[in-house]
């Protein structure tokens, strides 16, 4: 989510800067101490190897972990943060005997693939992987019922499967699951979290990693934690933000956005008897106070917990949000980097095969750090949403115009070597329209009119639009507004269909694989959300259901028609069409060495102001050339440019059409078309 494009205010404090030598000091001593005591206790709980190899991920570890901590609980703490600083030592005693009891209880298969994952740590970074997002009950009602469809994964090459919010939320109005009561149980409408663990190792034995949403930020006034600090548990109201009037919360208020402004105004809550809650989001989703070391252990606990059920990638929901600082958007604050690297060091220590996902919707610089580039590479996240790529795809389809997404993505630090995007089309949040003022400008455009120009094209209010969506949080106050729809719906098959115009739904496929198409061969794993492969419209049924009724984000969660998909096996139809293409683009991908990480990428100037056109370029694999048209008319492109980036025998292999076509010196590229090029 994302508001307007103000500079990130200045942070107070920076304990990621270098020159606190002394914390190195200090680690140093508290890792010989730490050695030390876990020595007797590891040999006894995993025997003499795996005690060894325990040891050493402590010893390689420990820097990653010692001066986040520092900087969150230890003297390294700012001094305008409530808590005074802390003594490590009992903290990390308490921390590490946990990372060891959870090591201890990991089953043996997933031992095995921590050492397979310590040997090919890069493993996430293969081009052959291909995610998919889902609900379980949208899908398939129940996990267990899961395992009837996964041959609809097995033909689009799915590696990578991430189930939406599915630990038991609060009853009735849970955001989608974003409100959890409890993380220790799966929502008992979709099955057990033996059953989850199951299908886990069910995926793992098909080669699919799963992932699964973590919600740190919050939890939701139901949870257990929440009712015991309502009943006075002084432990527990530590765990949130309470406050006992307003003072404080609306000095807080005078900088804090508003993340749904529609159907929840505000920051705080009055909770009666308690106080005023802090809540980011929803009345009944409670911030947590990270400042809190306990809260630091709770949330690891859970981690590893999950890590222990056979989960591989952990999505880190709403993470930008999670550490408060007076004066500030109380976004994106240093210490918010801090808790992820110090809790991905524990969880690394215990199951190296885990890695973490940053769900982190902000402006593109705020974005690299979450992937651990800040002044100097730190161990932060595995993977974060390209929430800048989703963006700059869809601003361009409208505009037809590749140039402000050719300057915006070129000028985006690129993800630090041993981390990647996942990139994608759409998921299940709106849209918001993070185009910066000065990417804009690329095209002579002004920030906020072509900010505006999205918001109604999309709706489609704009005269000519192809597009069905729907605005989500117009902010009357600010203008601001973001976007809801389906993929189909915004791409304009909806459209199509509803006129029955053939031609119109040609044009919406084309622009829906046309995306997919980037998202394919970008850098990163490329995610696809449910129903998008046969391009499934919005079901509607949200508005009559109380639950769902206040929030159009659910338009574009239909519920999966199996009638339809069965139609992509039917020639000529569109689900047919729409799922061959992005089969095709799959399996392209997973031929092409040259697309896995490593390959650096290379966003490149055109002659064509329609097109978007990158290279990635692999030192053993050679190069790879992808052009994409956003025009109406076909483009033509220079062809000098296959020599440019280095394409010695270029050779067509994907594409909207067959092969590569040069007239009068230029590659001529269809009205929507994409082509991807590579050496013979
Ligand atoms: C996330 O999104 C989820 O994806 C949403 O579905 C939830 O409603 C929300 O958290 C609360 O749990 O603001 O508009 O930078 O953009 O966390 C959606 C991150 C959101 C935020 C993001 C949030």
């Amino acid at each position: 989510m994302i508001k307007a494009m103000a500079l990130p205010p200045e942070p107070h404090v920076d304990p990621l800067a270098p020159g606190r030598a002394e914390v190195g000091e200090r680690a140093r001593v508290a890792l010989a101490a730490q050695l030390t005591r876990l020595s007797g206790p590891a040999r006894r709980a995993l025997g003499d190897r795996d005690a060894d190899a325990f040891l050493a991920r402590i010893e390689h570890g420990f820097g990653d972990l010692y001066g986040p901590l520092d900087g969150l609980f230890g003297p390294g703490r700012a001094d305008d943060t409530p808590a005074p600083p802390m003594a490590l030592d009992a903290l990390l005693d308490a921390l590490l005997d946990t990372v060891l009891a959870a090591t201890a209880a990991r089953p043996d298969e997933l031992r095995a693939l921590d050492h397979r994952r310590e040997i090919d740590p890069g493993w996430f970074q293969r081009a052959d992987m291909v995610g998919y997002v889902t609900y379980v009950d949208r899908f398939a009602d129940t996990l267990a019922g899961l395992g009837e469809h996964l041959d609809l994964l097995e033909e689009l090459g799915v590696t990578y499967l991430h189930l939406m919010p599915l630990l038991r939320p609060r009853p009735g109005e849970s955001d989608g699951g974003y409100a959890v009561a409890d993380y220790d149980e799966v929502d008992p409408a979709l099955g057990s979290m033996d059953e989850l663990e199951a299908l886990a190792g069910e995926l793992r034995r098909r080669h699919v990693s799963l992932c699964v949403d973590l919600v740190v930020n919050h939890t939701a006034a139901e949870h257990e934690w929440a009712r015991r600090a309502v009943a006075g548990d002084p432990r527990y109201r530590a765990f949130y933000r309470i406050f006992p009037d307003r003072e404080i919360p609306d000095r807080y208020e005078e900088t804090l956005p508003e993340v749904f402004p529609d159907f929840a105004p505000g920051n705080f809550t009055e909770v009666p008897g308690v106080g005023w809650v802090w809540t980011t989001f929803n009345t009944f989703q409670w911030d947590l106070d990270h400042a809190n070391p306990d809260v630091f252990r709770a949330m690891l606990d859970v981690m590893l917990h999950l890590a222990n059920r056979g989960v591989e990638i952990l999505r880190l929901d709403a993470v930008p949000f999670t550490w408060k600082r007076l004066g500030t958007d109380c976004q994106n604050q240093p210490e918010a980097h801090l808790l992820l690297q110090a809790w991905r060091a524990l969880v690394r220590m215990a199951a190296p095969a885990v890695v973490f996902k940053a769900e982190a919707i902000v402006p593109p610089d705020q974005l690299v750090p979450y992937l651990g580039a800040h002044a100097r590479f730190r161990r932060e996240c595995d993977l974060a949403y390209h929430n800048q790529l989703m963006v700059q795809l869809w601003s361009s389809l409208a505009a037809r115009d590749g140039r402000v997404a050719t300057h915006a993505l070129r000028r985006l630090r690129p993800a630090p070597e041993p981390t990647s995007w996942v990139t994608y089309v759409r998921g299940h949040d709106d849209i918001g329209w993070a185009i910066d003022d000065a990417d804009a400008m690329a095209a002579g455009w002004g920030g906020a009119s072509h900010r505006r120009f999205l918001v109604d094209y999309y709706a489609g209010d704009f005269p000519g639009s192809f597009a069905t969506g729907a605005r989500f949080q117009e902010n009357p106050a600010t203008g601001d507004a973001r976007t809801s729809g389906t993929a189909a719906a915004l791409c304009g098959i909806e459209q199509g269909r509803a006129a029955g115009d053939a031609a119109l739904v040609d044009a919406g496929i084309r622009r829906l694989v046309l995306l997919y198409s980037v998202i394919f061969s970008w850098s990163g794993i490329p995610l696809v959300y449910m129903g998008d492969e046969i391009a499934l419209g919005d079901d509607g049924s949200w508005r009559d259901d109380p639950a769902r009724a206040g929030d159009n984000r659910w338009m574009h969660r239909p519920r999966m028609d199996w009638t339809a998909a069965a139609r992509r096996h039917q020639a000529g139809t569109v689900e047919q069409r729409v799922f061959d293409a992005m089969a095709a683009l799959s399996a392209a991908r997973r031929r092409l060495d040259g697309l896995r990480r490593g390959a650096h990428l290379e966003v490149l100037d055109v002659d064509d102001p329609h097109v978007l056109a990158y290279a990635r370029h692999h030192p053993s694999t050679g190069s790879f050339l992808a052009l994409v048209n956003f025009g109406d008319e076909p483009a033509r492109i220079h062809a000098g440019l296959l020599d440019a980036v280095g394409l010695v025998a270029p050779t067509a292999v994907c594409g909207s059409e067959t092969g590569l076509t040069v007239v009068d010196d230029h590659i001529v590229l269809a009205a929507l078309g994409y082509l991807w090029l590579a050496d013979a």
